[in-house]
């Protein structure tokens, strides 16, 4: 059986999460090397070899590869997670493209001018940005999901592909952050919600769930929970 390194931070879910999601469910083998004894040092060294601009990539055998989304490309049919068919494995891939646009608007909500600024340094702009997501952005997203599930168990049809896991974990990341502006919304999404839960009940994503390889969110991820931009409802007086 192959053996899959994941080079990822190694104290957040973040974009390293899609990866290691589909890794978990198809049960792989696989080492997340900066969690271990060379910690971020080793995964900074292959970056620099490999030339990968960003955290996460993965290697297997001499094939390096960054970029999530392209990770996922490769290990989708390696790991029964892709269609078979070439027009297939492109929707699967224009999914999880639409998935990392989606990942940046999250993040862009508490940090929306700068990456290298704290939060604490962009609040009154994070929380016009987060008024906006959660008003117009997060229903686009979540309808266009909704529409795709429509008549079907899985975002392809029948059977999961990885993008399948990536939905569930942006409603996870996304409940998070966003307790009060989720509770409103989702109600109008009942299928991605079922997809979520499908998905958090299958036996290699539950076992995963359940173990300390899956870190609890934080405020250093790209889902956050800062009470200041996830308002509850106005009660009227
Ligand atoms: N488009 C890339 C983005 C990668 C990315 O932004 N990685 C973050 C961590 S989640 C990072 O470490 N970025 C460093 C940087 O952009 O300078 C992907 O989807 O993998």
């Amino acid at each position: 059986m192959t053996m899959y390194r994941l080079y990822y931070w190694p104290e957040i879910q973040g974009r390293g999460e899609f990866v290691r999601l589909a890794l978990e469910d198809a049960g792989a083998r696989y080492v997340d090397v900066a969690r271990g004894r060379g910690g971020v040092d080793a995964m900074f060294r292959l970056m620099e070899r490999h030339k990968v601009f960003a955290p996460p990539f993965l290697a297997s055998g001499r094939l390096v590869l960054g970029q999530t989304a392209n990770v996922l490309l490769y290990l989708g049919p390696r790991l029964g997670l892709a269609p078979k068919a070439e027009a297939g494995r492109l929707r699967v891939h224009e999914l999880q493209l639409t998935i990392a646009d989606w990942v940046v608007e999250v993040h862009d909500t508490h940090h929306p001018i700068a990456s290298g600024l704290y939060y604490e340094q962009q609040r009154p702009a994070a929380r016009r940005r987060t008024a906006d997501f959660l008003a117009e952005r997060l229903p686009k997203y979540l309808y266009h999901f909704e529409k795709t599930l429509k008549k079907q168990k899985y975002l392809t049809g029948r059977t999961a592909c990885y993008a399948d896991l990536s939905l569930f974990q942006m409603v996870a990341g996304l409940r998070y952050a966003f307790p009060n502006g989720m509770a409103r919304l989702q109600r109008k999404y009942p299928r991605v919600v079922a997809l979520h839960d499908r998905v958090a009940a299958r036996p290699g994503v539950a076992r995963y769930l359940a173990s300390e390889r899956r870190i609890p969110f934080n405020e250093m991820d790209i889902w956050r929970r800062y009470p200041a931009l996830d308002r509850p409802a106005q009660v009227a007086k």
